[in-house]
């Protein structure tokens, strides 16, 4: 049966993934509601060769519909979610505002598409750099069980949306034509540098975005006593989010079993080839469904531990397509 969809957001950097992965992937669409801010009352969203004009959103004018995308930041959510929900639709939420709620599943479908079916009207989509890892992180879990992660993440600018993407090609430009950098979005210059900060500082000194990796992948792995530990940090790309994850097993599991168990799970694709130069990598990733491991080798420091090199497209798997494949599995499948 065809769907009413709306996507709340839908001329951010996550929200145009959303609508080019609904038509992508064929999703039973039987009307596109896209929908954003004032601001882009007059503008059109591109949808199957239409252009279909973009509403503004307002608690006066909430449509109905089947299903609401949200990708518009937590603080829209957290006002605008409920209501839609009141109007009949499920909502699939992008941002962090209820990714914690007891009663709200936080799902990778491959990973803990059961959690599904307790949904009270909301469901979340977990953070693109937990998305990515808890891909990896299930099927060796369930083969060997994991004790502890540490994690150091390298992102993608476009994780912090359209301002971030053109703040990088900007800032790019002035510095290779020696004019001065003007820094707006982050708080230092992006260009040709490593910023070891990603969404806010906590007063236990990690940030939200290090803190999401842990709690949302103990969550989404149903096992609190999976211990993690993060280091994320943004770099001049545009797109594709790239981890170094050292994990650590009860049983013992040789990188050959891994690299066999990953091969054989949903939307994993080991690309693993030293001799070859082959490994994951953030531009082979842009584009791509799929996420990518490779350099999966021995931790020699442990009785057993791998270290692992993980890369997916954040605006794909890390946001968009994982919210369309909830709804395909609430509605297609
Ligand atoms: P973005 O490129 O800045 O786009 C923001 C979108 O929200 C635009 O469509 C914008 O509309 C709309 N918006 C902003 N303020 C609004 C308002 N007051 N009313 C209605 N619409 C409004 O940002 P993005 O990168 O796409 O991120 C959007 C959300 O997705 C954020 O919540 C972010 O946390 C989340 N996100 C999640 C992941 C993940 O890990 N799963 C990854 C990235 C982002 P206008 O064009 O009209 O301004
Ligand atoms: N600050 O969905 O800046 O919680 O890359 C995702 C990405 C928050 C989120 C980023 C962020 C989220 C970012």
């Amino acid at each position: 049966m065809e769907k009413t969809v709306a996507v709340v957001g839908a001329t951010g950097a996550v929200g145009m993934e959303m609508v080019r992965t609904l038509e992508r992937r064929r999703f039973p669409v039987k009307r596109l509601v896209p929908i954003a801010s004032e601001r882009s009352r007059n503008r059109t969203v591109n949808f199957r060769g239409q252009a279909v004009p973009v509403e503004a959103l307002s608690e006066d004018n909430i449509p109905a519909v089947d299903i609401a995308l949200f990708s518009a930041g937590a603080d829209r959510s957290r006002q605008y979610a409920h209501l839609f929900v009141g109007k009949g639709a499920v909502v699939i939420d992008n941002s962090s505002a209820f990714r914690m709620d007891a009663d709200v599943p936080l799902v990778v479908p491959e990973v803990n598409a059961h959690a599904i079916k307790a949904h009270r009207g909301i469901i979340a989509n977990p953070n693109c750099s937990t998305i990515q890892m808890v891909q990896a992180l299930k099927p060796l879990h369930d083969a060997a069980r994991i004790r502890r992660v540490v994690v150091s993440t390298y992102q993608a600018v476009s994780g912090a949306g359209r301002r971030a993407i053109a703040e990088l090609t900007e800032q790019t430009k002035a510095c290779l034509e020696n004019r001065p950098v003007e820094c707006d979005v982050f708080p230092h210059r992006i260009a040709f540098n490593v910023l070891p900060h990603i969404d806010a500082f906590e007063r236990n000194g990690y940030t939200k975005e290090e803190m999401k990796m842990v709690n949302e992948t103990q969550k989404i792995m149903e096992d609190d006593s999976i211990a993690v530990t993060a280091t994320t940090a943004r770099v001049p790309v545009y797109r594709g989010h790239c981890e170094s994850v050292n994990v650590e097993f009860e049983k013992d599991i040789s990188p050959d079993e891994a690299r066999r168990i990953l091969a054989d799970f949903p939307g994993v694709c080991v690309i693993d080839d030293p001799a070859n130069n082959g490994y994951p990598l953030a531009t082979e990733a842009d584009g791509d469904e799929r996420t990518f491991v490779g350099r999966i080798r021995r931790d020699f420091t442990v009785r057993s531990g791998l270290n692992m090199w993980i890369v997916s497209d954040n605006l794909l798997k890390g946001a968009a397509l994982n919210a369309v494949q909830i709804a395909e599995r609430l509605f297609v499948q």
